[in-house]
């Protein structure tokens, strides 16, 4: 199968790509058909990228939006109480029903690696089990790696250190932690170790919602990546929101750097929620709450963009497209210089793939799975502009979502 006149990422020349058995065999320009090569299809000078990655999604409350009542405050700590009402509603079957619809709309996006933080603080761990299954049935499609999220804490909800142990059992692939939402600093940093003991005694990952807080005081981070460092756990470790870091004084940022640096965690912001509920109890000047991207970045740390919420008690908007999160994330971050606009793809590309650790599972180069994506435009720029669609995702060769051209007509 060949695939030819792609630009892949920002090169600047053209390729074409052969697939067989659904990997990639060669990528070169003008290849020419082999005998009985199969479909020659093409791609007329677009571009073509590796898979998009959602790297912070929670799908266990997604499109639940207004059930049974709206977030009028807009503030996480009202969308936390929307969900404890709708907790009663959940059942294996409709969360399964649910997610595989936002799955599919993540696909039609081009989605096909999503790590989804899950709530554990759930005696009976419904969601857990709903997600995990869901894992296994949509495997050829896409890659869903699941988080166990406690989000009243592990030290402030009955048995939290339980639940979350047993979510580890029954299959999660990371675990989470939510320090600054403890009842107190010391069950934060309690709470922390708990997490890093549990993750090494079932040799998991860490994704930890970290200082989603305006409070310059919240100071979760400082304790993760210290024992990312001690421990060794290093980039199996990732920060999530980290939005208290908007609000730190620079002394100490410039403290907390080094350590950030020496522990190699990753990080995710999550650019349109944490505006959206982020500066609620100022009055004006009004935060941003976006934790410190470009600086991150200009570090060497890897950052990547996630979604956060897909039309539930946290975001009553979302469409599973990462572009809308890398367009705000890009304006908030005051990222608008060229090169930061044409590399910016990588914050919901390979960065993200960074943080779920996919290593050579993903990328396009020869002898990887045949995954990519093909979009209507000739670069990032003009995609990221234009809102292009994702024209085609493949998935080890096979075509597995498309969409049309969006035309537009002018009459004058
Ligand atoms: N729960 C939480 O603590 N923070 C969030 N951003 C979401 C749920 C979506
Ligand atoms: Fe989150």
């Amino acid at each position: 199968m060949l695939f030819k006149d792609l630009y892949i990422g920002n090169a600047e020349a053209p390729m074409d790509i052969r697939v067989t058995d659904g990997k990639f065999t060669d990528i070169a320009p003008n290849l020419t058909p082999l005998p009985g090569e199969g479909t020659v299809t093409d791609l007329a000078g677009k571009m073509a990228l590796p898979p998009f990655v959602e790297s912070h999604v929670h799908l266990d409350t997604c499109l639940t939006a207004g059930r049974p009542r709206w977030n009028l405050s807009g503030t996480l700590f009202e969308g936390i109480q929307c969900w404890e009402e709708y907790k009663p509603f959940l059942t294996k079957q409709e969360v399964k029903e649910r997610v595989n619809r936002a799955l599919r709309l993540q696909a039609s996006n081009g989605i096909q690696y999503v790590r989804t933080h899950v709530d554990i603080n759930d005696p009976k761990l419904t969601a857990l089990e709903a997600i995990l299954e869901l894992r296994e049935e949509v495997r050829d499609f896409i890659d869903v790696q699941i988080v166990a999220f406690p989000q009243y804490g592990i030290l402030s909800y009955p048995k939290g250190a339980e639940l979350l142990e047993r979510a580890l059992e029954l299959g999660a692939d990371a675990a989470g932690a939510i320090p600054h939402f403890e009842f107190t600093r010391e069950y934060s940093v309690e709470s922390l170790h708990i997490c890093f003991d549990l993750a090494q005694k079932y040799n998991k990952l860490i994704d930890i919602h970290c200082d989603e807080i305006d409070d310059e005081a919240s100071r979760g981070l400082e304790t993760v990546a210290t024992l990312a460092y001690e421990t060794g756990m290093g980039d199996k470790v990732t920060a999530s929101h980290t939005t208290a870091m908007h609000s730190y004084n620079n002394a100490y940022v410039i403290r907390l750097m080094r350590i950030l640096k020496m522990s190699g965690i990753n990080f995710v912001a999550n650019p349109c929620v944490n505006v959206h509920l982020g500066g609620r109890a100022d009055t004006y000047p009004k935060r941003r709450s976006m934790t410190r991207v470009k600086e991150l970045t200009a570090e060497g740390i890897n950052v990547s963009f996630g979604s956060d919420d897909l039309f539930d008690p946290w975001n009553p908007l979302g469409n599973a497209n990462m572009r809308d999160q890398v367009f705000m994330g890009l304006y908030t971050g005051h990222m608008l210089g060229y090169e930061e606009i044409v590399n910016s793809y990588r914050f919901v590309t390979e960065n993200a793939a960074r943080t779920l650790h996919l290593g050579d599972a993903y990328g396009i180069a020869a002898g990887r799975d045949a995954n990519f994506v093909v979009m209507d435009a000739k670069n990032w720029y003009d995609a990221l502009n234009y809102n292009a669609p994702v024209l085609r995702s493949y998935r080890a060769g096979k075509l597995i979502a498309s969409a049309a051209p969006a035309e537009k007509q002018v009459y004058f």
